[in-house]
This record gives structure tokens, C-alpha cells and sequence, in this order.
């Protein structure tokens, strides 16, 4: 099953030199004034929940209100998973309802923060009423029960409002990332079937308005399932208007009535799609029920981050990603908790904005990625040491692999020294965290994610799928099935199958490399297939690629990751022009923004080097562990079964690029 390009964990090891991290000998065990008030904080949860888990996890379940109880914990036919099945409940009923019905109407569920400075306070029973009224305007479009809905929004509190009113009528939402394409944001319609659009005029980023509907427009006339696009007025710029398509947010909702009664979903029913790369250049549409997903991250989202009742948490991720759907709407929602919505990037007006929001709020728990805190590393402290930080009392980092560096910056210069940090490493597909320490139990070490939390089951293993023992790496896999993993890829089970159960018999494959050291503690060392992880950012390699070929002078194309100390990973393209195209530096600069105009700006090649030929193995497949080596600027590794030796001299001695040099 191997593929010939794979990356094996030996590889890995070498390539992101992980013998320095596994020299880092540092412990933090946990403050002994925070484990005494932890929410777990005795260590006999891991065996209780191991001894069983299905009775552990239907333990996690009754933290939620059901309208009728499920009269089976797990249904587990391999792959396909059915948790607390029976059960009857609805999630925005769950995440607003309940709070607002026991008296805590007046909690903040949002402190929100636009780019551009203004500012509101939401609380739970504002954000109930918006939902309704929402739910309502969603009905009277002609959305209902089993339909899908495609969001493409900034960050501004209608975003929450618009997925928790899908999930009242029972409809499922598709939030698309505003930093995708037309194109994109096209696919991903047309592949949900969605029926509405939820937009935006734009929003802010970086102190300009970025235009969101004309994105839509483009998009919608490729697009046969989309009846009506609602637009939000967030800017106030010119957009094109089509009757009887287009309605305005501020014509439809505020007159709703804010009285919807929730649908009563089956634990089971969809409650949403995301989609993810994969390998293909066809983006999975990851499918996550009701139920189980809000079980888990509702139960992850109160263990990792130790939530107490005054806490102000703040998830500095991007709704459009699978952190924010966990951990900024529905996690902590769920439990009632106080968020914080900021809709801008961490450097407007300037580096210290993060850490005047922290001061504003007095933010007690923040969860970042890694690539924001190497940005702000290069920034310099200064920006964070003039505010006042010490509400922090809890840190957490996703998205990639921290380095040591990162994480002491972090823990010295953010958490002044007393804050633990959670390394939490989980996917789109697992729904929620699955590898992280209790922030009230486990001993930390910068750079690890620890161990796998209470009710999730995994291990490393071998090619041949045996367990590796401790002190050696491997691929990681997951052994039980656990509520809020994906259910599958919309509408195509097998490539569920093939994807993720297929490489080790009866066990999930999440595509990640990890070293277990003597300790048993898990260093995830990042992907060993073809996806790349730019700023915590999934990226496939394929998709780049058919990016590029689809310009009429690109004749083959290869990415792979680089190595870079901001991203984590930087985007490589080996592009092969037709015959009598001239390589010039413009052309490659035209071939990044094609990508970015293709994909979205996220996905813009940091460089484009044109090459005479590709590295090939003698059936054939590009072997882009040489390229890998050449874009690392590393010495070559085994090149014996190349079909042709030089190749690799010729791809070296190639000197037309076109880089971003920012
Ligand atoms: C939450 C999220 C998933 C991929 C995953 C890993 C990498 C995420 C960590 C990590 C090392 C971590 N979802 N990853 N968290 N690697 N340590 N704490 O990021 O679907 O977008 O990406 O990200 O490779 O497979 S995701």
C-alpha cells in the first residue's frame, strides 16, 4: 500500500530534525494551585475511561439536554460509526436555549471585536433571539429540515447566528472559508447541493475592506442548486444586486419574529459539512452529525481548557476552519461559556492588538497556532509585555507541530511563567481534540502533545501495522471509534473507506508521522502524505498542482512543502513549461497569483522554480522526496531508483524562479 513518494516517518524525522526536540528534556508538571482546582485533576479518569468507554462517553453525553434518550451508547460496523443512537436533541437549543432558560439569559456569550475597532457585546439571549430571528428568514427562504446551506461570512457575530440557525431547522451549514475563491467556494457549493448562500457585502483584513458577495456572484452562476444569496450589509461597499435572488440580512431577519422552535434531530442527523484537502485535488467534504460532535467537543472543550464559570476564553482561529466550529461556536457555547470574536489578523493597527484584546477582556484562556506565536516571536516581546497579561492563566496551541522555541516564547513571555500549555493535536475529521495533556494532570514537555485524552484510544505503528515500541516513530493511528469523529465524506463512502480505514486493518489513519518516546509521550512530526500544513493550514499538493497545469503554457507541475520557521511549511512549485514558452521571473509571478485567483490566496506558492524535467521513477511516479530535498536545500537522499540520474542536476542547475520575498 506504501506509495512510492510517501514520506516515511524515518524521513520525517531527519527532515523537521526532531532528534532536537527529542533532546528537550524539560517537564512542567502542572502548577500544584491549578491542579488542586482543576476540573480533572485525578489521573484514575484515563483507566475509568479505558476500563469502558462507551459507558465513559455516554457519562459525557448527559452534560447535554436530549429531548429523548438514546437506547444505544455506540453502533460500530466498521468503519461507520452510530453514537447515542435513539437520542433526540437539538444543538442550538443546547448551545443558547438551555443557559437562557436557567436564568443566565445575561451571560456574555461574545465579546466581538471588528477589525477596524468597533466593538460588541453579545450575550446569550441576544445571540438566541438573532438565531431565531434568523431560523425564521432561513424558513421563509424555503430552507428546511435536511437542506444544506452554504456560509461564506467574516468573522462577525451573524456567523455564529447564521450556523446556529441551520441547526435549528435542522439544516446543515457549509462554512467556506472567506479566503477561498469563487472557484472554491463554487466546488464546495456544488458538491453540498446547498440552496442559500450566506454572505457578506466583505469584511475587514489588514485595515481594507475585502469584498465577499462578488465572490458569490461569480461563484452562483455555476451553481444550479443556489435559489436566494442573504447578504449581510458588514462594509457598506457597492455590490451587484440580482432580484428576487439577493436579499438583504437587514430586510429579512430583523423583522422575523425571535420565536423559532427547534427541530428535534436525531442524534445522528447532519449537523454540518467542512470541507478538507486530502490527497486528490478534489476537497472532502467531512461529515459530522449531531449528537456525538457536540458530546465530544462540548466534553473536550471543559477537560483540555479547564473551563470555569468565570473564564473569558478566546480561540484566536478563524470560524471557517474546523477549530473555530469547535472551539469557538459549539464547544463553548455548549457550555455556557464567555468567547471572545475578533474578525482581523493580529497586526492591525499593529503587533500589540492581540495582547491589548486579552487586556481589554481579561481573557483567561487563549488558544492559538503555533504560526502565530513564531509571528509574534518576530515582532518582539515588547508588544505583549505593555499590556497586562496576567488574566492568562491557561494556554493552548493547534494546527502543527510547536517547536520548543515557539513553545517556551510562549509559556515565558504570554503565560509569565505560570500558565500550563495544552498542545492539542487533533483534524477536521476527528471533530475535536485527541491528543493533549490535562491541563490539571499531565506533566508537559514543550513540543509534545503528550497523550492521547480519557476515551480515545491510539498508538503508533509500523508499515505493517505493529505497534512500535517506545523510543521509535511511526504512523499514528486510532484505535476505537470516539463520538465526534467524522461519519464520512458526503456522498462518497468509499473514498472514507479507502482514505482513513483502508491502511491498517480496523484502524483510523489520520495521515500524521509521530514518535513515541521512552516516556510514551506523543510527538506528532506532520503529515506523511500529500498534504501540506502552511500557518496550521491543510493544503494538498495535488490541488496546487492542477492549479497549475490548468494555465495553457504549464505543461507538468510538482509541489511539495518546504521547510520554512514562520509557516511551518511553504508552498514549492517545480513547474515544466510547453516547449517554446520562455521561463521568465514574470511568468512565475503570474503562475502564483493564477493559484491564489484558483484556490485562494492561502494557497499561493511561495516559490515557482521552472524546471527542464521531473525527478521519476522508472514506472513513472514523481518521487518528491528528491524534490523535497532539493526545495529544503538539503543533501539528496537515495536516488537509485530514478529513471533517469540526471534529472536532478539538471532541476539544481535550473535558475528561473519567482519567489515571494516578503
Ligand atoms: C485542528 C486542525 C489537521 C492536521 C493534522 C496534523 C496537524 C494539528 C497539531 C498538528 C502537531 C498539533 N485541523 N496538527 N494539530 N500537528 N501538533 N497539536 O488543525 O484538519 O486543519 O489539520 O494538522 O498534521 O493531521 S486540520
Amino acid at each position: 500500500m506504501t506509495k512510492p513518494d510517501e514520506i516515511t516517518p524515518d524521513e520525517l524525522e531527519h527532515q523537521i530534525a526532531i532528534e532536537s526536540l527529542l533532546d528537550e528534556r524539560r517537564h512542567f508538571p502542572p502548577p500544584a494551585a491549578f491542579a488542586a482546582r482543576a476540573n480533572v485533576n485525578d489521573p484514575a479518569i484515563y483507566q475509568r475511561a479505558a476500563d469502558d468507554y462507551e459507558a465513559f462517553w455516554e457519562d459525557a453525553a448527559r452534560g447535554l439536554d436530549w429531548y429523548e434518550p438514546w437506547h444505544t451508547v455506540l453502533d460500530w460496523q466498521l468503519p461507520f460509526a452510530k453514537w447515542f443512537v435513539g437520542g433526540k436533541l437539538n444543538v442550538s437549543y443546547n448551545c443558547l436555549d438551555r443557559h437562557v432558560n436557567a436564568g443566565r439569559g445575561d451571560r456574555v456569550a461574545y465579546y466581538w471585536e471588528g477589525e477596524p475597532g468597533d466593538r460588541r457585546v453579545i450575550t446569550y439571549a441576544d445571540l438566541l433571539a438573532e438565531t431565531e430571528r434568523t431560523a425564521n428568514a432561513l424558513k421563509e427562504l424555503g430552507v428546511g429540515r435536511g437542506d444544506r446551506v452554504a456560509i461564506y461570512m467574516p468573522m462577525v457575530p451573524e456567523l455564529p447566528a447564521a450556523m446556529l440557525a441551520c441547526t435549528r431547522i435542522g439544516a446543515a451549514h457549509t462554512v467556506v472559508f472567506g479566503g477561498f475563491s469563487s472557484e472554491s467556494l463554487a466546488d464546495r457549493i456544488n458538491d453540498s447541493e446547498a440552496k442559500l448562500v450566506i454572505t457578506a457585502d466583505g469584511g475587514y483584513r489588514r485595515g481594507k475592506p475585502f469584498a465577499l458577495k462578488q465572490n458569490v456572484d461569480a461563484a452562483v452562476e455555476s451553481t444550479p442548486s443556489v435559489e436566494h444569496v442573504l447578504v449581510l450589509r458588514r462594509t457598506g461597499q457597492d455590490v451587484a444586486w440580482k432580484d428576487g435572488r439577493d436579499v438583504w440580512w437587514h430586510d429579512i431577519v430583523p423583522r422575523q419574529e425571535a420565536n423559532c422552535e427547534p427541530e428535534r434531530m436525531d442524534s445522528e442527523d447532519m449537523l454540518y459539512l467542512l470541507y478538507t484537502s486530502g490527497t486528490t485535488a478534489k476537497p472532502k467534504g467531512i461529515l459530522h452529525t449531531t449528537g456525538g460532535y457536540l458530546t465530544g467537543v462540548s466534553a473536550t472543550h471543559r477537560w483540555v481548557f479547564d473551563l470555569k464559570d468565570d473564564d473569558v476564553f478566546w480561540a484566536a482561529a478563524d470560524i471557517g476552519w474546523v477549530t473555530g466550529h469547535s472551539y469557538i461556536v459549539y464547544g463553548p457555547l455548549a457550555n455556557g461559556a464567555t468567547g471572545v470574536l475578533y474578525e482581523g489578523v493580529p497586526d492591525f493597527p499593529d503587533p500589540s492588538r492581540w495582547w491589548e484584546i486579552v487586556e481589554r477582556y481579561k481573557v483567561s484562556i487563549l488558544y492559538a497556532a503555533p504560526t502565530a506565536i513564531r509571528a509574534h516571536m518576530k515582532w518582539g516581546r515588547q508588544h505583549a509585555q505593555t499590556r497586562d497579561l496576567s488574566s492568562l492563566r491557561l494556554l493552548g496551541s493547534v494546527g502543527e507541530p510547536i517547536n520548543p522555541e515557539a513553545w517556551m516564547w510562549y509559556h515565558e513571555v504570554i503565560g509569565g511563567g505560570r500558565c500550563p500549555i495544552v498542545d492539542t493535536w487533533w483534524q477536521t475529521e476527528t471533530g475535536g481534540i485527541m491528543i493533549s495533556p490535562l491541563p490539571g494532570v499531565t506533566t508537559t514537555k514543550p513540543g509534545s502533545a503528550t497523550m492521547p485524552i480519557p476515551g480515545i484510544f491510539a498508538d503508533v505503528v509500523n508499515d505493517d501495522g505493529v505497534s512500535t515500541p517506545l523510543g521509535e516513530g511511526g504512523y499514528l493511528v486510532i484505535e476505537k471509534p470516539w463520538p465526534h469523529m467524522l461519519r464520512g465524506i458526503y456522498g462518497n463512502p468509499e473514498r472514507y473507506k479507502e482514505t482513513y480505514w483502508s491502511r491498517f486493518e480496523g484502524k483510523y489513519f489520520p495521515g500524521d508521522g509521530c514518535h513515541r518516546d521512552e516516556e510514551g509521550y506523543y510527538w506528532l512530526m506532520g503529515r506523511v502524505d500529500d498534504v501540506m500544513n502552511v500557518s496550521g493550514h491543510r493544503l494538498s499538493t495535488t490541488e496546487i498542482e492542477s492549479a497549475l497545469v490548468d494555465d495553457h503554457r504549464v505543461a507538468e507541475a510538482a509541489v511539495v512543502g518546504a521547510p520554512d520557521p514562520l509557516t511551518g511549511e511553504a508552498i514549492f512549485a517545480f513547474v515544466i513549461l510547453k516547449s517554446r514558452v520562455e521561463p521568465t521571473p514574470e511568468l512565475g509571478q503570474e503562475l502564483r497569483t493564477h493559484v491564489a485567483t484558483k484556490i485562494g490566496a492561502i494557497a499561493r506558492p511561495k516559490t515557482v522554480m521552472f524546471t527542464p524535467d521531473l525527478p521519476k521513477t522508472r514506472s513513472g511516479k514523481i518521487m518528491r522526496r528528491l524534490l523535497r530535498d532539493i526545495a529544503a536545500g538539503r543533501p539528496l537522499g537515495d536516488t537509485t531508483t530514478l529513471a533517469d540520474a540526471g534529472v536532478v542536476e539538471s532541476i539544481r542547475d535550473a535558475t528561473t524562479s519567482a519567489r515571494d520575498d516578503e
